[in-house]
């Protein structure tokens, strides 16, 4: 049985010299170094007294030790939990109570306020900074440079990824190793990855795209990734030259597109240019085809499902659709009331389901009830149809999300915020369209009779609650919220009036 998830994508890798991660500076870590280095932290792990399936909370900076942390906890049985670098204090207290984490990693800038937080749960507290220095790897150190991995099985949970849930409460949606190793197997072969395939990878680990598709995909195939810390447009370009293949979010390619570095010679001797995330605009697609000759593979995945569509290698890659069903996964859309399948061409809800999708939310029955059919499918909340040659169109979703930059955003969680500060009587958020981010987080607020609100200072007085990326880029006042006879808010009447407001002038 021996551990599908470590064997697979790492152990197959065990004492090869060739190379894995390649840094910014120049360096390069072989697979045998990478691999002696996760040894270590498993040891170190080890020593910390936790068991398969306990949960470790990870809030690092992207590097190789982080990496290494990752491929530590398939060899130890634990449960990877990462998260993002922006949230506040407030936001990682919710998720090592919520997933009862046993071991919280953090940068040492976090410790302080993170201590009382592991203390309450009962959770060890280690460093790891973003140089690869603190208190994990000092002890990781000491220890032997080989660990026989833990005994599991390719049902058990390997990885918990956290999810914003529409009430504002984020859900942890549970995968288990087949749910990476199959889909990371998939995307091998879908996408021709090899062992001589260098990957541009700049975006954060702690996130499907990065991690799963990203990460796993380079593990699978044996192949090596330019491993930046970021998306920063001087290393992109400087790197590109000894890449073949980049992942990214659509605005890695309009910030590619508006760089004049960025020519079709440099683009030239790339074998793929893969997005997802968010939707690519057929406007940058074609803009990315006009520079580079390349056509840009766009796909379709979200945290509970890795990825479930994605347009042909070979064949025609056909903008402002997401391709067809991988192999293995089955896709039906479906009138988002009866849940009966419409036919092709309808647009509806999308469902999928294959060995990619997840096995529910983390202690939440009634939430994985009400999005995870019995028989498998899950409800994934985009509205699409298919076209009649089979490609899948995402045409808006039926949850209320805001997609900035590749991150979600559930306006209820920004409400609340809002709805708590001085002067506020009611709040909406929308996302309206970003020329950057592709859609940008837009607060409406109601004052209390007599009162006014400065949104200066609530801009400010939300920077402990939330996470950066998810603040209202800006707020705007309105005597009233636009309503229908039930009293529900009329975002589509707020998204349509407010839709130029970061696009024109
Ligand atoms: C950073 N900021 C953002 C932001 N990223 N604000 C809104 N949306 C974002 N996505 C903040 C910064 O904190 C900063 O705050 C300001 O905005 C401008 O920062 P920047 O320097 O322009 O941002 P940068 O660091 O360049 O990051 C932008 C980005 C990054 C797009 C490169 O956000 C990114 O890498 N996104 C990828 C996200 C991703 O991996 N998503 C995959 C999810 S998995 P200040 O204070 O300076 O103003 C998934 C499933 C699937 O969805 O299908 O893949
Ligand atoms: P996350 O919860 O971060 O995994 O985000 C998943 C969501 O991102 C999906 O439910 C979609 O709404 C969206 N998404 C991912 N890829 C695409 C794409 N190629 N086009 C449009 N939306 C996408």
């Amino acid at each position: 049985m021996g551990n599908p998830l470590y064997d697979r994508l790492f152990g197959i890798h065990a004492g090869k010299d060739t190379p894995f991660l390649h840094l910014p500076d120049g360096q390069t870590l072989t697979h045998a170094a990478f691999l002696d280095q996760a040894a270590q932290i498993a040891n170190a792990l080890n020593g910390f007294e936790l068991e398969p399936g306990d949960r470790v909370a990870v809030q690092v900076e992207k590097s190789p030790e982080a990496l290494a942390l990752y491929a530590a906890c398939a060899q130890t049985g634990l449960i990877f939990l990462p998260l993002n670098t922006g949230y506040t204090t407030a936001e990682l207290s919710y998720f090592i109570e919520n997933s009862g984490a046993a071991l919280v990693v953090c940068d040492a800038a976090k410790e302080k306020g993170l201590a009382p937080v592991a203390a309450a749960q009962n959770a060890r507290l280690e460093t790891l900074n973003a140089n690869g220095t603190g208190s994990l790897m000092r002890r990781a150190l000491g220890m032997l440079p080989a660990f026989e991995p833990v005994r599991r099985s390719e049902d058990d949970l390997a990885a918990f990824l956290y999810t914003s849930g529409t009430t504002g409460r984020s859900k942890g949606a549970m995968l288990t190793q087949e749910n990476l190793l199959s889909n990371a197997q998939t995307l091998v072969q879908e996408w021709r990855f090899t062992q001589d395939d260098v990957l541009l990878h700049a975006l954060p680990i702690f996130h499907t795209h990065g991690l799963f598709v990203a990460t796993n995909v380079v593990l699978a195939s044996g192949g090596s990734m330019i491993f930046l810390p970021k998306l920063d447009l001087d290393d992109m370009l400087r790197l590109m030259p000894q890449a073949t293949s980049m992942m990214g979010v659509p605005t890695f390619y309009t910030r590619l597109l508006g760089d004049d570095r960025f020519t079709g010679d440099l683009a030239q001797h790339m074998r793929l240019f893969i997005s997802g995330s968010a939707p690519l605009l057929t406007e940058t697609h074609e803009r990315f085809q006009g520079r580079t000759g390349h056509r840009i593979l766009e796909r379709y995945g979200m945290t509970e499902t890795n990825m479930s569509t994605s347009n042909p290698y070979d064949g025609e890659r056909r903008a402002g659709t997401v391709g067809f069903p991988l192999p293995d996964v089955e896709l039906k859309v479906t009138d988002p009331d009866t849940g009966e399948t419409l036919p092709q061409g309808e647009i509806g809800m999308i469902e999928v389901r294959g060995p990619n999708v997840f096995q529910g939310y983390w202690q939440m029955p009634e939430k994985t009830a009400a999005e995870l059919r019995e028989d498998g499918f899950f409800i994934t909340g985009d509205l699409g149809r298919m076209d009649q040659d089979g490609y899948v169109h995402i045409v808006g979703r039926g949850k209320d999300l805001i997609i900035s930059g590749g991150y979600n955003i559930y306006p209820k969680e920004v409400e609340l915020v809002l709805d708590d500060q001085p002067g506020v009587l009611e709040s909406a958020v929308i996302g309206v369209p970003h020329p950057d981010f592709g859609e940008t987080v837009l607060g409406l607020l109601v004052a209390e009779t007599g009162q006014k609100p400065d949104p200066e200072a609530i801009l400010a007085n939300v920077q402990n609650t939330l996470a950066r990326f998810k603040h209202p880029r800006k707020l705007i006042m309105l005597d009233e919220l636009p309503r229908n006879t039930m009293g529900k808010v009329q975002k589509n009447v707020l998204r349509d009036r407010f839709k130029d407001l970061f696009t024109t002038g």
